[in-house]
Order: C-alpha cells, then sequence, then structure tokens
C-alpha cells in the first residue's frame, strides 16, 4: 500500500559521473602497557590541565537574550574525522554558533574552519529529506520517495535474496566515519566479513604498514606525533595549514613561534612551505632518494643516536651497507634538490634529536612505494632516536570504555573477500579497491551487494569507470548519505541521514596523548525525515530478523551502559561534552617500556619478514615512470575550508571557497599563453577531460606537475550548489600504482596537457 506522497517521482541527479577511522595500533602493546586508570575524583584535575578552567554545565546553560533563550550544547564534529570538541550555540532552534569545547584535548577551545561553518550542513538545502527507492535503469534518475519501513523493507529483503544465492558474505559494507560502527554491528550479524574503508587503501595505510613494519606499532589517528615539543620538524607534503586538523596545525604553529626549525619538502611551496627554514622544492616522486641520502649522512657523519640504536635496533649493519651508495650527490640528481641542502638539512635534524619529528604525513597513497618510503621515514625517526621520545612520537593512552556487551556474532563461513591468497601480505585493514575486484571478477566469491555508508565512492575511489562498472554488476547498492552524491546517483535505495548537529552517535573513544571520551548529541532537529545512522543500523537489523544483536531500545541506554561501565557518569559526559582521563607517562625516558611487536622485538633497521616475503628488507629507490612528453603530473592536497567530496553543498563554507584552481608555474603558463583566471580544461593519458578550472599561474610550483585541491567538480545535479564548480581530481585517476606490500593505490601517477576552453 502506498500513499500519494510514496508515489511521486523525484529527480535527485542529472549527469552521473560516469566513470572509527582510528587505523590499527598494535592493541597488544597498547593494552600490555598500559590502559589508563580513571576516577571521578581526578576528572576534574585532568580536564583542567588540558583546557582552561571554565565553567561548565553547557548543556544546563540558558541565556535570555531579548525573548528567546539561548542554549549552548556539547557535541563533536564530524565535518571531518578529527572529531573534534564543540559547542553548539542555539537560538530559536537555529544553530548560530559553534566553537571549540575548551576542555577538548584535541583542538582545546578551537575549531577550524570547516568545524565553525558546520552549521551549514543542517541548513544545507540540497539535503537528502526522505528515503529513496530508484525506479528507473541504475544511473537513470527515477525515484520514488518511501517511508522508512518500505526502504527498509525493500533493502532487507533484497539482503535475504543475495544471502539466499551466495551466502551473507556477498554482500558488502563501505564505511567511513563514526556512525559506521553500527553498520559494521548489523553487518557482522548478518553474516558477513566483508567492510572496508577508503582512509586505508586510499589514504594512510602505506604509513600506518611501514611504521608496524619499524616499530611494531602504527601512527594510527589522531597521529600520535609529539609537534609541540619538537625542536625540529620535517614535513614531506604533509600540508599543515591546508590540511587542517586542528591538534596538528595548532602544534605546528606553535612550533613556528617556538622557533623550532621547520623542513619542509613539496614540489609546491605549500602554506607549511612557506613558513619553514628549509624549503626543499623536491622532484615529485623522488622522496625516498632524499630520505635514504639523509640517513646516509647522518650514518657516515656519525650523527644517529648511536646509543639508541644500539640498544633497540636490529640490523643495523646490514642497513648501514644498504645505504651506503645512497650520497646526497646520488640524491642530487634524482630529487633536483642540491647535495649542500640535503646535507644542511641532515645536519640540523641531528642537532635537534632526539627531538627531531620526521611527521610520518596521512595522505601517503602517491607513487606505489609508499609503503617503503614510510618504512623510510621511520627509519629516519629512528636514527634521530625520536620514537618514544620527547619531541618525536608520544605513546598513546585510552579511556578504558568497554564496549557493550553484544551477543557474539556468527562466525563468517568463508573469510575476507578482499586480499585473496594475501596478495597483498601485510595489508592488516581491509582493500576497497580489492572488494572492488571481487564484485568485478566473482573472484575469490561473488560480491552482489554494496551497503555504502558515509562515503562517496565515486569521488573517493581511483578508476571511476571500474566502480560503474562494479555497480552494475551488483544486485542492490544502498546508499546512505545527507546530500545526492554522486554515488547515490547509482543506488537502488538512498538511506538519508541526519546530520551530526541533529543525532547521537556512539562516544569517541581514540588513543591519544591525552586519555578522554567525548559525547556527540543532537543540538537541533532533523528538518525533514533523515534518522541518524544507530537508528537506521538497528531498523535494519530488526528488518534482517536480527533484532537480537540490539538489546537496547534506544541509544541513550547503549551509551549510558558504556559510559557507566567505565565508572564515569553519563550526565557528567552529557553537560561536559568530554571527559578526561589521568595522563600517563608519554615517552621511554619517564619509564614507557621500550617494547617493539616486531618479529626480532626491535626496531627493524633490516626486516627479516620483508626479506621472506620477497621484497626489499631495507627501502630501496626505484625513480617513478615519468610522463609521455609534454605533459604535467596531476598532484593534490586539501582545502582548509572543505573535506574531500563532502562539503561542497554546505553554503557556509562554499562562501569561503567555492571552487577549486588549477596551480600551474608561472613559466609554464606563460609558455601557453595563459594567465591567472584563464579557463582550461585537463586531459588525461587515457582521454579523460575534466570539467573547466581557472589557472593559478605562480613561481610556487615546480615546472612538471600541476596542483588542484580534491573534492570539486561534482556532475551530481542535485549537489545544487557544487555542480561543475572547479574540476575533479578523481575523474582523471584513471591510473594507479599499486603497492605491492599493502594494496594501496597511488594516485599521483596520472599525467595531463591543458586545454584553454574558449
Ligand atoms: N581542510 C582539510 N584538512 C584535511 C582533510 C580535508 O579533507 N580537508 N583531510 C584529512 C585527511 S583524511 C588526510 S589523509 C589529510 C591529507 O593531507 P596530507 O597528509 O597533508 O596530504 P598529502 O598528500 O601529504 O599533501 C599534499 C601535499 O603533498 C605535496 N606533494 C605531492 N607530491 C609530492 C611528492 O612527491 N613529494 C612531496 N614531498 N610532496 C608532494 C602536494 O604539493 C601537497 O602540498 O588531510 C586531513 N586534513
Ligand atoms: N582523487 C582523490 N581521491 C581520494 C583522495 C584524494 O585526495 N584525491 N583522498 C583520499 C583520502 S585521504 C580519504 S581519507 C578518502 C575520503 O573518502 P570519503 O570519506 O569517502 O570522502 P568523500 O568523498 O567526501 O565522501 C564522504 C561522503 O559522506 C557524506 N557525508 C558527510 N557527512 C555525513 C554524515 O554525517 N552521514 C552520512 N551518512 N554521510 C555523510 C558526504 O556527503 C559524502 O558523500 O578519499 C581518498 N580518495
Ligand atoms: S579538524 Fe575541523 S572539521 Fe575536523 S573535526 Fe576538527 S573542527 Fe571539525
Ligand atoms: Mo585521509
Amino acid at each position: 500500500m502506498r500513499g500519494e506522497r510514496n508515489d511521486r517521482t523525484v529527480a535527485i541527479h542529472g549527469r552521473n559521473a560516469t566513470g572509527t577511522d582510528i587505523g590499527r595500533w598494535s592493541m597488544n602493546a597498547l593494552s600490555r602497557r598500559r590502559f589508563v586508570k580513571i576516577s571521578a575524583g581526578t576528572i576534574v584535575a585532568a580536564g583542567a590541565s588540558v583546557s582552561q578552567p571554565v565553567s561548565l554545565a553547557y548543556a544546563q546553560s540558558e541565556r535570555l537574550t531579548g525573548r528567546r533563550a539561548t542554549r549552548t550544547i556539547p557535541t563533536f564534529c564530524n565535518v571531518c574525522f578529527w572529531k573534534c570538541g564543540a559547542l553548539a550555540t542555539v537560538k530559536d532552534d537555529e544553530v548560530w554558533k559553534i566553537r571549540g569545547n575548551p576542555r577538548d584535548p584535541l583542538c582545546r577551545g578551537r575549531l577550524c574552519p570547516r568545524g565553525t561553518g558546520g552549521m551549514g550542513s543542517h541548513a544545507d538545502p540540497d539535503r537528502l529529506k526522505t528515503p529513496l527507492i530508484r525506479i528507473s535503469d541504475r544511473g537513470a534518475d527515477k525515484w520514488k520517495e518511501v517511508t522508512w519501513d518500505e526502504a527498509l523493507q525493500y533493502v532487507a529483503d533484497r539482503m535475504q535474496a543475495i544471502k539466499k544465492a551466495h551466502g551473507p558474505e556477498s554482500v558488502a559494507l563501505f564505511s567511513h566515519g563514526i556512525g559506521a560502527g553500527f553498520f559494521k554491528h548489523t553487518m557482522a550479524a548478518f553474516g558477513s566479513p566483508n567492510s572496508a574503508a577508503t582512509s586505508f587503501a586510499q589514504c594512510r595505510g602505506p604509513r600506518d604498514t611501514g611504521f608496524e613494519l619499524t616499530f611494531g606499532e602504527g601512527i594510527g589517528s589522531p597521529e600520535r606525533t609529539d609537534i609541540e615539543n619538537a625542536r625540529c620538524l620535517v614535513l614531506l607534503g604533509s600540508h599543515l595549514g591546508e590540511n587542517m586538523h586542528t591538534t596538528q596545525v595548532r602544534e605546528f604553529a606553535d612550533a613556528k613561534r617556538r622557533g623550532a626549525t621547520i623542513i619542509v619538502a613539496d614540489p609546491r611551496l605549500s602554506v607549511a612551505a612557506s613558513k619553514a627554514d628549509h624549503y626543499l622544492p623536491i622532484k615529485p616522486g623522488t622522496d625516498l632518494a632524499l630520505l635514504l641520502a639523509w640517513m646516509n649522512v647522518l650514518v657516515a657523519e656519525k650523527l644517529y643516536d648511536a646509543e639508541y640504536v644500539q640498544e633497540h635496533g636490529h640490523g643495523f649493519d646490514q642497513f648501514r651497507d644498504a645505504i651506503a651508495k645512497n650520497t646526497p650527490e646520488w640524491a642530487a640528481a634524482e630529487t633536483g634538490l642540491s647535495a649542500q641542502s640535503i646535507r644542511d638539512t641532515a645536519r640540523a635534524m641531528a642537532q635537534h634529536k632526539p627531538a627531531t619529528l620526521v611527521h610520518p604525513g596521512r595522505r601517503v597513497t602517491w607513487y606505489g612505494d609508499d609503503t617503503q618510503r614510510s618504512r623510510a621515514i621511520a627509519l629516519l625517526n629512528a636514527l634521530l632516536g625520536s620514537w618514544g621520545r620527547k619531541g618525536g612520537f608520544w605513546t598513546p593512552a585510552i579511556m578504558p570504555i568497554p564496549d557493550y556487551p553484544y551477543p557474539a556474532h556468527p562466525d563468517a563461513a568463508r573469510p575476507k573477500v578482499d586480499n585473496p591468497k594475501k596478495k597483498y601480505p601485510f595489508a592488516h585493514e581491509a582493500i576497497t579497491t580489492g572488494i572492488r575486484d571481487a564484485t568485478l571478477t566473482g573472484q575469490p566469491y561473488p560480491i552482489k551487494g554494496w551497503v555504502v555508508y558515509a562515503t562517496n565512492l565515486l569521488q573517493a575511489l581511483p578508476s571511476q569507470a571500474e566502480t560503474v562498472r562494479a555497480i552494475k554488476a551488483l544486485d542492490l547498492l544502498v546508499v546512505v548519505d545527507v546530500v545526492p552524491s554522486e554515488l547515490a546517483g547509482w543506488a537502488d535505495v538512498v538511506l538519508p541521514e541526519s546530520t551530526y548537529l541533529e543525532r547521537f552517535d556512539d562516544l569517541h573513544v581514540s588513543p591519544f596523548k591525552h586519555p578522554f571520551v567525548s559525547l556527540r548529541q543532537p543540538v537541533v532537529e532533523a528538518p525533514h525525515d533523515q534518522k541518524p545512522a544507530w537508528w537506521i543500523a538497528k531498523r535494519l537489523a530488526e528488518k534482517l530478523g536480527l533484532g537480537a544483536y540490539y538489546p537496547w531500545a534506544d541509544i541513550e541506554d547503549y551509551l549510558r551502559t558504556r559510559v557507566t561501565e567505565a565508572g564515569l557518569s553519563y550526565d557528567t559526559l552529557k553537560t561536559e561534552g568530554i571527559i578526561v582521563g589521568d595522563d600517563e607517562p608519554l615517552y621511554f625516558d619517564d619509564g614507557v617500556p621500550a617494547e617493539f611487536d616486531t618479529p626480532s622485538g626491535k626496531i627493524e633497521f633490516y626486516s627479516d619478514q620483508l626479506a621472506e616475503a620477497g621484497f626489499d628488507p631495507v627501502p630501496r629507490y626505484v625513480a617513478p615512470t615519468a610522463g609521455p612528453e609534454g605533459t604535467f603530473r596531476l598532484l593534490m592536497g586539501r582545502s582548509p575550508a572543505h573535506t574531500f567530496s563532502g562539503t561542497q553543498t554546505n553554503p557556509v563554507l562554499m562562501e569561503l571557497v567555492g571552487e577549486n584552481v588549477l596551480w600551474l608555474n608561472a613559466e609554464e603558463a606563460a609558455r601557453r599563453g595563459l594567465k591567472s583566471g584563464d579557463l582550461v580544461r585537463l586531459r588525461n593519458q587515457d582521454g579523460v577531460v575534466s570539467n573547466a578550472i581557472k589557472v593559478k599561474a605562480t613561481r610556487r610550483i615546480r615546472p612538471e606537475c600541476v596542483y588542484m585541491v580534491h573534492g570539486f567538480g561534482h556532475t551530481a545535479k542535485g549537489m545544487r550548489r557544487a555542480y561543475l564548480k572547479g574540476a575533479s581530481t578523481a575523474e582523471l585517476i584513471t591510473r594507479t600504482v599499486v603497492d605491492p606490500l599493502m594494496g594501496g593505490t597511488a594516485t599521483n601517477v596520472n599525467f595531463v596537457t591543458l586545454e584553454r576552453v574558449g
């Protein structure tokens, strides 16, 4: 039975694009070492130690301004996954202001521009408003509005049909963000082990793998970098200041103010590079040569921390011999830098050791040598003795909040589909593109359904055409989003989530320098028929006959249970937004045991496990493949006002930055008769032509590459404010080099020519 409303046909799209993100800490090492003890009595003091003492009880604070009351409600931001503590001021049921929660150890009371503009996501006129079921061919644009009951019944029926024909493992989950936990729970209860996020193989996976291979532990998110205490900070790419994760940006600004030596290698004079004492305009793709040469100098000139290496290192002699050939003169020819600048910067690093932090980066899926490059970064830090030391890498602590006591999930009958026969032997998280491959090939077994939560796979995965081909092979595509994204345009069922300002989510408990837990709670009501992730995932489980997996009635029962089990007060958490635990020792020198979860139990300068698996036991440089004559290498990064491809309909953030521009070397521009503001299209090596984008002719970028921020150039018509604004990097990434160790998909291997528009 359908009501009138349900039969209405709506268009959310025109042309389609054809075409708890924490990472793996070594939890063993973590729990062995330190699970933070907390008691109610210490919380306030600990909170005050990282933030200004403020009078709290935000949730209760009501102030009369004129006739209307304003209320301040603590929550945490979701404009990106850093999850800064926020205080939202609400008046007349509208969000007036969002500022940082001073109690929050991550942001310490200061949000980034995106967080401050977060209310735009609530007010976004392009939002999805109600569940939709497609009534045309996949990818075409006819939908009917349905009730949640209809939508979820439809999804459950198709999931059951796939289960019957192929087994429950044939439905996979793609997700990014905190709400994903509830979907993972429903999918695991259904019997599927297949769940992946773009934050691994498209982002930080190679970095975490490189560090795990070296120190036995990853870097995680938030990164365990002690920028706050570094006396020398080295950034390779890592464009802090454009990359706006608050903790890192604040500590970077402080380091600069304190007079720390800043060394930045980037083919582009980034914001961070403009603050550097040593700026190295490196030729793209040659960082490993630079890293090897730096290590060569430290070893040859005996500038490394010999005592630390002696005590904690494994295979140093083999490592030393392997890098003996990698002199600064050798690296100069590869990197385009002078041998002298390489020597000078190595000596500057040595001067400040162990408080020299060579930042591991975050989005490291660049050239395909990414795990080995990350391993070289790890080894350089090891030579400087910075791992486990003040000004280097601290040891994380975590608030000991127990999981909800759910019934055990059934054992999946088949192993995960994404990495058959351990093709990528060092992948410790699921590989998104591996699930896509299985969908395309039916091997090792078919994938017939995708449930996609808060990730726009058409923008976030490389090779859009392959994603579309995979989608066409599906029996079911469910998309849970807040706006009608390109991916939603291909879905069979679109489920509108309420924004973070309108919902509860799971608790935020991440390993960090200061242990803490924070709460997201609704600040305003969802304006239409949108629902939170927890509600959707729970209802879906009930429709699948899996209601027993959700013993709690309401999200607050769930949250209260977890918080109370930890000996904390849920009511305090609600009024203050954040509870901070006792600090623990952070460094080896303060009593953190120097333990390394590697096969040798030491820092692996030489990796036997890599040698056994047929990989270079010491990182070895291979020059990047050059592009065809007359082309530019396409590089990309972040806008301080946007998050990936997910914020270009936010009216507040679009007011700040409404399109991306193409950075082009000024001389190259002049040679082509181009100047700033001219419109061009990019044509890549496979003939894909981008949307038009404005040129920014600048001396701040090397001549062999062009650069733009990722996330623009949307082709989903329903994203009205974003539609065809700027160009899409994703569209142009038709090629990748896959990291052979862990399956990461490197993007900086595409080449473009420019075509003037008009
Ligand atoms: N505002 C904002 N901040 C964000 C995000 C966001 O969406 N918006 N996203 C967050 C996430 S998830 C991530 S992963 C990070 C990504 O941010 P980062 O980890 O900082 O990303 P990178 O790819 O290292 O940074 C791009 C920089 O690398 C330079 N680069 C390109 N090729 C090379 C090269 O061969 N060598 C060197 N040395 N440099 C090169 C580019 O010129 C550019 O300046 O940002 C995080 N912060
Ligand atoms: N070409 C290219 N590809 C990249 C990158 C790049 O720089 N260039 N960066 C890579 C990196 S570092 C990362 S981490 C990934 C990021 O990849 P993703 O996390 O997939 O990023 P987005 O493409 O922004 O997709 C996020 C989607 O979530 C939706 N969304 C936002 N808030 C909510 C919410 O509260 N609920 C729900 N249900 N949906 C919401 C947005 O509308 C958007 O459609 O991309 C990777 N892919
Ligand atoms: S870094 Fe910015 S966008 Fe990300 S959570 Fe913090 S305030 Fe929000
Ligand atoms: Mo990322």
